[in-house]
């Protein structure tokens, strides 16, 4: 018998981008630069030497891209605001031509019928509060409720949907302690400070939101599931401390006001104690949460890692993305059971899910085939469903990401997007996927189960 993938009627189909990766024109109209301008510029760092520096030239071309939006039937559009474009010294002086961009961009989607969900943080830190100590420094906590509350004041009447920062575990761990994207810090004293107060940031940017918000305002987390490799205790206890390090090192002060105890294992000597009176700013009640889900991994004992966590086997007959990113859908299941398990029935959106696959080049054709990324999104789709089923309370869906884009470090090499852009000539193309996810939109899941 077939099943049906029917979601409810008012489920909030969407895709996803953020600023830095697709907005091009970083310090347009008196912008100041970011962490990702400054790191994109410096030798060596980003794959081929790509930068931002254009990217999908959607600061100019937004009306263009809207109209893709609008041709896949989006219900909402999830974008993130490029902290300094509006402060452009991170504080103080308000840089009114930047904030204008991004009003003119709500206008637009609100007269399209998409309704704007707007990420504040999505890792683009002005420069020159990196200059003052960037998220080592306590007092981001107070810069950023003051670029939250400047954006609350001139947004909040038009933009319903609000979420703090986007993944603070890859900021810290891809930022404070790998160095493999901006700051480029390798320091393992750092990344636990960094955590605490990139999460006391997100507190005081709720905090500034019930002061101005009448809407709803969450926080973003990429929850990745781990497995064990085997039954063996060792194993077991790598799984959950690399658990207790990537997921709930930020869910937990900011739902629970706490942190996991293995916390203090994982870093070792590196674990600082933290003020008590932090965990009253890290938890405020959230209208949501988002999740980004990508995929899973399967933990195996390393006395050598550092932090203590083990680490990912390979599993050898499954599918893998461009990004070597297994293929795994059951894992949204079982992260949104575990989400709604570990912290009560908070409201979820999966704020980003999607692959990197190898596409042909466009020649004449007007679709870019790309069965991998059809396949993809149709099992995590289907997992989704059976997730609402299983009694999740998800709200809505964004595909990451509308336009293949600057995939940070790894530069243009890596093609997330429904549709194709030539980033030699700024075109975009649908690819097979983009007609796929507009037909799941149009028919509310029922082409699922086709
Ligand atoms: C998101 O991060 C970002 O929000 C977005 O900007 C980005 O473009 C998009 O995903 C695609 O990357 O196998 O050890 O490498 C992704 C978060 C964390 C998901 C690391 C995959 C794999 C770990 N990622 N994870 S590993």
């Amino acid at each position: 018998m077939s099943r049906s993938y029917r979601f409810p009627a008012d489920f909030v189909w969407g895709a996803a981008t953020s600023a830095y990766q697709i907005e091009g024109s970083p310090l347009a109209d008196g912008a100041g630069p970011s962490i990702w301008q400054r790191f994109a510029h410096t030798p060596g760092m980003m794959a081929n030497g790509d930068t931002g520096d254009v990217a999908c030239d959607h600061y100019h071309r937004y009306k263009d891209d809207v109209q893709l939006m609008r041709a896949l039937g989006l219900k909402s559009y999830r974008f993130s605001l490029a902290w300094g474009r509006v402060l452009p010294e991170g504080t103080g002086r308000i840089n009114q031509k930047g904030l204008d961009f991004y009003s003119r961009l709500v206008d637009e989607l609100l007269e399209n019928g998409i309704e704007p969900n707007a990420t504040l943080f999505h890792w683009d830190l002005p420069a020159a509060l990196d200059d003052r100590g960037g998220w080592l420094n306590r007092d981001s906590a107070d810069w950023f409720a003051e670029y939250a509350s400047v954006v609350f004041k001139a947004l909040d009447g038009r933009v319903k949907l609000w979420s703090t920062i986007n993944e603070p575990w890859v900021v810290t761990d891809g930022g404070y302690l790998h160095g493999v994207l901006a700051p480029g810090h390798r320091n393992k004293y750092e990344a636990p400070i960094a955590a605490h107060n990139i999460m006391r940031a997100s507190g005081a940017g709720i905090q500034a939101y019930r002061a101005v918000g009448k809407h709803q305002i969450g926080v973003v987390f990429n929850i990745e599931p781990k497995y064990p490799a085997s039954d063996n205790p060792k194993d077991l206890a790598a799984t959950r401390r690399a658990q207790a390090y990537m997921n709930e090192q930020f869910a937990d002060p900011a739902l629970l006001g706490s942190y996991p105890p293995e916390l203090k294992d994982i870093f070792e000597d590196a674990w600082p104690d933290f003020p008590s009176d932090d965990f009253s700013l890290t938890k405020q009640p959230v209208d949501f949460v988002g999740i980004n889900y990508y995929t899973r991994s399967v933990v195996r004992h390393d006395r050598r890692a550092y932090p203590q966590i083990g680490k990912r086997v390979y599993q050898r007959n499954t599918t893998h993305t461009e990004t070597s990113w297994e293929v795994y859908e059951k894992g949204l299941k079982d992260t949104l059971v575990w989400f709604k398990d570990r912290y009560g029935d908070v409201p979820i959106y999966v704020t980003e899910n999607g692959a990197a696959f190898y596409d042909p080049p466009v020649a004449e054709s007007d679709i870019v085939q790309d069965p991998l990324r059809i396949d993809y999104l149709r099992k995590h789709l289907r997992a989704l469903h059976e997730s609402i089923e299983a009694g999740v309370n998800v709200k809505g869906y964004y595909a990451w990401s509308l336009l293949d884009n600057l995939e940070w470090s790894l530069g243009f090499s890596k093609r997330f997007g429904l549709y194709h852009v030539d980033f030699a000539t700024q075109k975009r193309t649908p690819k097979a996927s983009a007609k796929f996810y507009a037909n799941v939109i149009q028919t509310h899941g029922a082409s699922l189960g086709d």
